[in-house]
């Protein structure tokens, strides 16, 4: 077993289960009149697929019921069963849908029935989803709408088939900078996103290279219309990331000015030409005047005037543009203290406010920097009252472990959800903005960096696929705890055994604060080899152009983001959160190092000194890796032997780069500071 199922494996149901799901199962009632096609069609097949598969024989599909026990799907408002079970559904969205066991004198039925064709389907996975935990059917009374209406995937995919930032192999999209011809692998992908209720998909890198420029040409528009429609049978929009510069690359004008009438009506048509190919394409996601990438500074313009200029041509249409506010600069110098690269995306964009159409939509990185193992909450979001916005979180494992080491993000992107902006008072969470419900956004929404590729089991890593699955389960409703996430990809995943599932659970729940015990320390960051991004280098970054530092002596180390001696970044926040992190003694400890130079001797809110705390962090993230190694063994003969093997090997990986942080990071403060470990370990 190699992991391709996932989470959608459908093992054969045993137990008491098996006799309650077929007495359900036998049947499947579709109303009378109503064509079954595209998504509905789909939400169809998988429902009989599922079903055949746990229990054996797939339901017959009627119009009428011929037993006493079935289960009804369907749009709501499309039959006689279902909307006499319906009740009020005001409430739901258009994404929608309610699952409900109805129980009448002589007959009971489960009615799954959705606002949409694609909230059927959604309503289907849910049903899939019990049956597959052995959770019971026979009572159900649920109403589920999605709480953002954006539930993106982005690829950093190129057409020569490599993956930006990938750890499990190559694209499934591209190879020799063509569009691959087989869908079945992209078809598995769709259903595996629609099984979580993903929605919307960019299928290339937002560095777009030359190859990829081509993608919105008739070049290659027909094989990009293919896998449009592979995903438009699961209800996934597909996205597109555009070079800025195309009217230069591709499009014979010698500029790219936004305000250039030439440059505008290139785009309209180019617009025109993608939506003859792709009726419900989703728009262009765009990284401007961002590392090396082509963009409006060029002409003088801002990133309103670019934005704009590519939105004027998508309107029409109900295209979208997402714009990227990863701008920062990346050639500074390290010597000129003045420049702070947390500070930009702020700087650039939040004086833009008001200025952006209303199919524009500003993507944002969850930190300033750069999906670093502990950041801040980016100020910019939820700063703009008038721009539409949404997060970008990384489920791509760059800086956290690269699907060697075993991180699982929901607990961090949870804190991020949580974290109060107070831009309109308390309780102006992430999460309520990213929904719209803070600032009345037109869009709004969450996308992340995929994590998958042509390996067998997708992610690498087995574990790494619970952040996939944990991200569209959270973004479908950010109330869910990392707990019950786990536990519901776990038994999925790993089938319902006990052990597996707490181990599992437990090891996941742990494995974030597990990495950033042995990693960079107290929010200060970067640390990493440069370039990959694996493995330490404490000064990597250090002297470098990227804005990435950490400003290590022999008397302290952390970067002064004060408003009265440092770069004033705290004063980003609103005051309820700028005078915490502006103070020295309420800035939360994992934080200190990002907004405050402090001597090694620091006493932390925890007791410990800066120093101290390093040591004792990172030996204690060694000790719990080989704990979890220990714990793993456990598992032998529970689950399948080359999952089984493959984590475990995976989990030696882990110990080593585990044991080099420690080493490298103990040794370097400890010759840095001269100060010696209060327990006498070793550092060399
Ligand atoms: C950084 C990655 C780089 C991406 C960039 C981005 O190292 O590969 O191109 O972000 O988000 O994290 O544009």
């Amino acid at each position: 077993d190699h992991g391709y199922a996932a989470w959608l494996r459908y093992e054969q149901v045993t137990g008491d289960s098996m006799a309650s799901y077929a007495s359900w199962a036998n049947e499947m009632v579709l109303p009378a009149g109503v064509p079954v096609d595209g998504v509905l069609k789909t939400a169809v097949q998988e429902l009989s697929r599922g079903i055949r598969s746990m229990l054996g024989t797939a339901p017959t599909v009627e119009h009428e019921p011929s037993r006493q026990r079935f289960i009804v799907l369907g749009v709501l408002g499309g039959g006689s069963l279902i909307d006499a079970a319906a009740g009020d559904t005001a409430a739901l969205s258009s994404e929608g849908y309610i699952l409900k066991t109805v129980h009448e004198r002589d007959r009971a039925y489960i009615v799954a029935a959705g606002k949409s064709d694609k909230a059927v389907l959604y309503a289907a996975f849910h049903l899939l989803r019990l049956m597959q935990s052995g959770s019971a059917i026979d009572q159900l009374h649920l109403m589920e709408s999605p709480t953002y209406s954006l539930r993106m995937i982005n690829h950093w995919d190129n057409m020569d088939g490599s993956v930006e930032r990938g750890y499990s192999g190559r694209s499934i999209f591209y190879e020799n900078n063509n569009v691959l011809s087989d869908s079945e692998r992209i078809r598995d992908y769709a259903r595996l996103m629609a099984s979580v209720g993903i929605n919307g998909i960019a299928i290339n890198n937002v560095n777009v290279h030359r190859e990829e420029t081509y993608l919105i040409t008739e070049k290659l528009l027909p094989d990009v219309a293919r896998i449009a429609e592979v995903f438009g049978e699961y209800g996934i929009k597909l996205f597109l990331s555009v070079n800025y510069a195309g009217t230069i690359e591709i499009g014979g004008l010698d500029t790219a000015d936004p305000l250039d009438p030439q440059v505008r009506t290139w785009w309209k048509e180019k617009a025109a030409e993608v939506y003859r190919y792709i009726p419900d394409f989703g728009g262009f996601l765009v990284k401007a005047d961002s590392e090396n990438r082509p963009g409006p500074f060029t002409y003088g313009r801002d990133h309103a005037d670019g934005a704009n200029m590519l939105a004027e041509a998508l309107e029409p249409y109900g295209g979208l543009v997402l714009w990227r506010c990863f701008v920062y600069n990346c050639h500074q110098d390290w010597r000129d203290r003045s420049t702070d690269r947390a500070r930009a995306a702020y700087d650039h964009f939040k004086p833009l406010d008001g200025r952006f159409k209303d199919n524009v939509i500003l993507q944002i990185k969850n930190g300033p920097m750069d999906f670093q193992v502990r950041e801040p909450v980016s100020p910019l979001f939820g700063a703009m009252e008038h721009t539409n916005q949404m997060m970008e979180f990384q489920i791509a494992q760059e800086y956290t472990g690269q699907q060697k080491d075993v991180c699982f993000l929901v607990p961090q992107w949870k804190e991020v959800l949580n974290f109060d902006t107070y831009v309109k008072g308390s309780g102006s969470t992430v999460k309520e903005i990213a929904a719209g419900h803070v600032h009345a956004y037109t869009h709004s929404g969450i996308t992340a960096v995929s994590n998958i590729g042509n390996d067998e089991n997708w992610t690498g890593h087995h574990l790494a696929q619970a952040n996939l699955y944990g991200y569209g389960r959270l973004i479908w409703n950010p109330e869910l705890s990392s707990e019950e996430i786990a536990g519901e990809w776990a038994v999925q995943t790993f089938g319902g055994n006990e052990k597996v599932r707490d181990i599992l659970v437990n090891f996941l729940l742990e494995s974030w604060s597990i990495y950033e015990n042995y990693t960079a320390p107290l929010g200060v960051g970067w640390m990493v080899t440069p370039h990959y991004h694996y493995g330490p280098d404490i000064d990597g970054y250090e002297y470098s152009k990227w804005g990435t530092y950490h400003f290590a002596d022999h008397k302290g180390i952390g970067v002064d983001r004060t408003v009265a001696t440092g770069t004033g970044y705290s004063s980003q926040y609103m005051q309820a959160n700028s005078q915490v992190y502006d103070s020295l003694e309420a800035c939360p400890d994992e934080l200190l190092l990002f907004f405050h130079h402090v001597p090694y001797t620091h006493e932390l809110k925890s007791g410990k000194t800066v120093v101290q705390h390093i040591y004792d962090t990172h030996f204690a993230g060694v000790e719990r890796v080989e704990y979890w190694i220990g714990r793993w063994q456990e598992l032998e003969g529970l689950v399948g032997v080359d999952r089984f093997r493959h984590v475990a090997a995976r989990l030696n990986k882990q110990l080593d780069n585990a044991m080099a942080w420690r080493d490298i990071v103990n040794t370097y403060f400890f010759r840095k500071s001269g100060i010696p470990d209060a327990h006498n370990r070793v550092i060399y």
